[in-house]
């Protein structure tokens, strides 16, 4: 029977690779975590699976993740476990490289001496771009990472790379542009924005407290991108795949949206950190707070995709609005 590895496993991407791993009858290994709040809703579903095994620890722990490896050997393991909010990792900067970076070169080390037949997917991103506002982005675009979490996933994306070259390890880096669903964690901002309007549809009257709504993003729908990752790991030749949609949207546009598939028109009134949007009768429902602007932001996020449409027939199906639609739908429930 196939054995997958699969770290960050309660998060929304570990859980759904998952879900699909354990519908194609293999064994995995989920590996989080030890939370004092109990099993992720997002697990409800992998637990009840006999072939899904979890497994509490901590990635940087050297010696626990030496042991998982040798204890199980894995055909595949995929590395989902980040510090993965980029405001965040400028307050833990050091929190940060321990587990996005160094964990990595340990995980690979381990897999070198001790199983070097296991399969490695590296989460990669598009925030390692930074800076870099030419677009379409791909694999091969400039890096100009400008936060912690990006320089640290920087690092982890070569140092795959190099584990590849230089000793023949199937390791690899799937590099995706921001993606969410019904499972993405509350911080960030798309389903921050649609579970705020669905408390506001059951009388909350708190505005949505945002920052920076102008930045671009390319949202694809994540079991969408689930997808992208098992074909990238299970493909014949090992080699590192952009995976995104190629449309962008701003975060304004996100907010739009929500509120539209609420039923409410947005109506934008003031500049800058005083700017507000108002249902039709004047209630304020959106605000800008000063709290949300980052140190620094990445503006203009949109990718390349045809390296894995070409070569592993993988294509986004799921339009921005529908993704959206799908959010509000599943936080209404
Ligand atoms: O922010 C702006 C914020 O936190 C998106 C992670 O999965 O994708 C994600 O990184 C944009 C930024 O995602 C709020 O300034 C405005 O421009 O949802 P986000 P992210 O930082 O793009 C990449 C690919 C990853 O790898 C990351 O791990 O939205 N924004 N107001 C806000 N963002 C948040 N979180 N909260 C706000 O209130």
């Amino acid at each position: 029977m196939k054995c997958a590895i699969v770290t960050g496993t309660s998060g929304m991407d570990g859980s759904i690779l998952a879900d699909k791993l354990l519908a194609k009858g293999y064994t995995v290994v989920g590996i989080d975590r030890w939370s004092p709040v109990g099993i992720s809703p997002n697990l409800k579903d992998a637990i009840k699976n006999p072939n899904f095994i979890l497994e509490s620890g901590d990635i940087t722990e050297e010696e626990f993740m030496r042991n998982m490896i040798i204890k199980y050997r894995p055909q595949y393991f995929y590395n989902m476990a980040a510090i993965s909010l980029v405001p965040e990792s400028f307050k833990i900067p050091m929190t940060v490289f321990k587990t996005n970076l160094l964990a990595v070169v340990n995980i690979l080390e381990c897999i070198k001496t001790h199983s070097p037949y296991t399969r490695f997917y590296q989460a990669s991103t598009s925030e390692m771009l930074g800076d870099n506002t030419s677009t379409p982005q791909n694999t091969d675009s400039v890096m100009l990472p400008n936060s912690p979490y990006a320089i640290s996933k920087l690092a982890a994306f070569h140092i795959v790379r190099a584990y590849r070259n230089a000793y023949g390890l199937f390791a690899v880096n799937g590099m995706l542009w921001n993606h969410t669903g019904e499972r993405r964690g509350p911080t960030f901002v798309t389903r921050k924005i649609t579970l705020h309007i669905v408390k506001q549809l059951n009388g909350v009257t708190t505005p949505l407290q945002i920052g920076n709504m102008d930045s671009y993003r390319d949202w694809g729908y994540a079991n969408e991108s689930c997808d992208a990752m098992i074909l990238i790991l299970e493909s014949d030749v090992p080699d590192d795949y952009a995976v995104n949609t190629g449309e962008a949207h701003t975060v304004r546009e996100f907010i739009e949206e929500a509120y539209r598939c609420a039923g409410i028109d947005i109506v934008w009134k003031g500049v800058g950190k005083d700017e507000k949007g108002y249902d039709m009768n004047g209630n304020v429902l959106v605000e800008v707070n000063e709290k949300y602007f980052r140190p620094v932001e990445v503006p203009y996020l949109k990718g390349d995709h045809s390296k894995i449409e070409k070569v592993l027939g993988w294509t986004p199906k799921t339009k921005f609005k529908d993704l959206v639609r799908l959010m509000i739908e599943a936080d209404l429930k």
